[in-house]
């Protein structure tokens, strides 16, 4: 017998908070080694910001279910690197999922397991798809903070572990206020 579940309607406040769900919240001490200019990093630490937050709804890890996540990334730099997520492949790495911007100004970094990397810019009313397989990671360029909505299959998962110990092939910078996607140097 399958066992029916009840629907149920969310609001998303201004603020990119979903009352009631799950808060997860990134500081910048939980982040060590993902930023490449550790003298900055260590700097910063002194006031550990609050990089992002993420406020998620999530089922049982079963296949055809669907999980969905506000995130709220907060503004801000280290060294000329813009604030970002920490960035995951998926742990069933076919998993697919869909963004959508409500606020704020930014990107995402997408890669694939041999590094190929690709930015696709996202403000308010843009929707990103991200493809099977594929690492993502946004970023904040802006001084807003960047909201957005993600929808991914419950049984998706997590994968942080090859990002966190090279991150991405590039990094996101300010170049004297522009936005620039320039090679990662610890990227091998
Ligand atoms: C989940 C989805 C988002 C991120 C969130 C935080 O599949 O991609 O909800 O979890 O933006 O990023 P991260 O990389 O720390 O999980
Ligand atoms: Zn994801």
């Amino acid at each position: 017998m399958i066992r029916l579940k009840e629907p149920f309607g969310v609001v998303i406040e201004e603020s990119g908070v979903i009352r009631g769900a799950k808060k997860t919240v990134r500081r910048l001490s939980d982040m060590e080694g993902y930023f490449a200019d550790e003298k900055a990093y260590e700097e910063l630490l002194a006031e550990d910001p609050v990089v992002y937050e993420v406020y998620s709804i999530e089922q049982e890890e079963r296949e055809g279910d669907l999980n969905f996540a506000t995130t709220v990334l907060y503004p801000g730099r280290v060294g000329r690197e813009f604030f970002f997520t920490k960035g995951h492949f998926h742990a069933r790495a076919d998993r697919a999922e869909v963004y959508h911007t409500l606020r704020g100004k930014g990107g995402m970094l997408l890669q694939t397991p041999e590094g190929k990397v690709e930015w696709v810019p996202m403000w308010p009313g843009t929707v990103v798809y991200v493809p099977p397989y594929w690492a993502h990671r946004t970023v904040n360029t802006g001084e807003e903070p960047l909201v957005f909505l993600a929808v991914y299959p419950a049984d998706a998962g997590h994968d942080y572990g090859s990002i966190r110990e090279k991150g991405f092939a590039k990094l996101v910078v300010d170049e004297d206020g522009e936005v620039r996607l320039v090679d990662n140097p610890r990227w091998k």
